[in-house]
């Protein structure tokens, strides 16, 4: 595992000429602090995957199933294959209390599902934030044979190209929900008390907590932080308006990511698509909460 990388196209390459005065305007692609915001139509895929094909990197991505989101876990595999990191060393590791239930799906050669049991639990909220701990303790387990890590809901089907655009050290995702909006409207944790609070008038983008990755020990550090943090607060009796997504939040307004995925690495399915939206990469599917979440 080599992190010092260093972006090396292949001799002969050919692609289409890159242009710094032609591009999209209908959207903005880089933050004020320089991270690149990543749309459709802002990398060349063919470029990408070729530097990155040569570092020979293995790519990890967590998903929990469990309880009845064990439901979800088989339309999530099934089309992560066709979709994530095609081409690329993948693992999949996959987080459950139904380890037999795992659905059997055909993978391409160097990528494999992992399972890991879970105990179960009664309290969705419980389920949710729990997932930083086990993330924090698996990238200690691989860290020497994996490189980048992808944290997902299962609750979510790919339908387009999730790929090596995607790499970069500390990696979040723009909610569907509330890009357009105001930060006074996000739904961050407004109560200092909390250890996810974000004051009024602060705050970047509203981050989804069902997608985030990066390099492993970014992504370790993150996972550590908002899980002594969710617990500080739990001891306290205080629980975050959005569990863990609100100490991501709060973790992502202090420690900036080098790379901002667009919603449509992460879109809602009962949403309709804005026109900014060219393509729907990954989406969380319509659930009915009463249906699926054990209390
Ligand atoms: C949002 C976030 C989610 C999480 C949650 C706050 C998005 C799209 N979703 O979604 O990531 O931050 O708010 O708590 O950003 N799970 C189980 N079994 C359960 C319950 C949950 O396995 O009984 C796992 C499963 O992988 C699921 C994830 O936890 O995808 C998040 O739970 P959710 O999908 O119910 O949370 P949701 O949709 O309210």
């Amino acid at each position: 595992v080599n992190h010092v990388f260093h972006l090396v196209a292949p001799d002969h390459l050919k692609y289409k000429q890159p242009s710094i005065v032609n591009g999209r305007t209908d959207v903005v692609t880089l933050t004020p602090w320089l991270a690149p915001v990543v749309w459709d139509g802002t990398f060349n895929p063919v470029l990408l995957d070729s530097i990155y094909q040569s570092k020979n990197i293995t790519v990890a991505a967590t998903v929990f199933a469990v309880g009845k989101y064990i439901r979800f876990l088989k339309k999530f595999l099934e089309t992560a294959e066709p979709y994530f990191f095609v081409g690329f060393r993948v693992n999949i590791y996959v987080f459950t209390d139904h380890p037999k239930d795992v659905p059997r799906v055909q993978m391409a050669g160097g990528r494999k599902v992992v399972v890991r049991s879970v105990p179960s639990s009664n309290r969705w909220q419980e389920i949710s934030a729990r997932r930083m701990e086990l993330i924090q303790n698996l990238i200690e387990e691989v860290h020497d044979s994996v490189d980048y890590i992808f944290c997902l809901d299962v609750d979510s089907e790919f339908h387009g190209r999730w790929g090596s655009e995607s790499l970069g050290g500390l990696v979040a995702v723009i909610h569907p929900g509330y890009y357009r909006d105001d930060r006074g409207r996000f739904p961050y944790e407004r109560r200092p008390e909390s250890r996810a609070y974000v004051a009024d008038g602060e705050g970047d983008f509203y981050y989804c907590g069902g997608a985030f990755g990066g390099l492993l020990q970014e992504v370790s550090l993150l996972a550590k932080t908002c899980d002594l943090n969710f617990k500080a607060d739990a001891k306290e009796g205080i629980e975050a308006a959005w569990q863990e997504e609100s100490h991501l939040n709060r973790y992502m307004w202090i420690n900036k990511p080098s790379k901002i995925l667009s919603p449509e690495y992460l879109w809602q399915d009962f949403k309709p698509r804005n026109p900014e939206v060219r393509i729907v990469r990954f989406s969380g599917v319509v659930k009915n909460y009463a249906d699926i979440r054990p209390n």
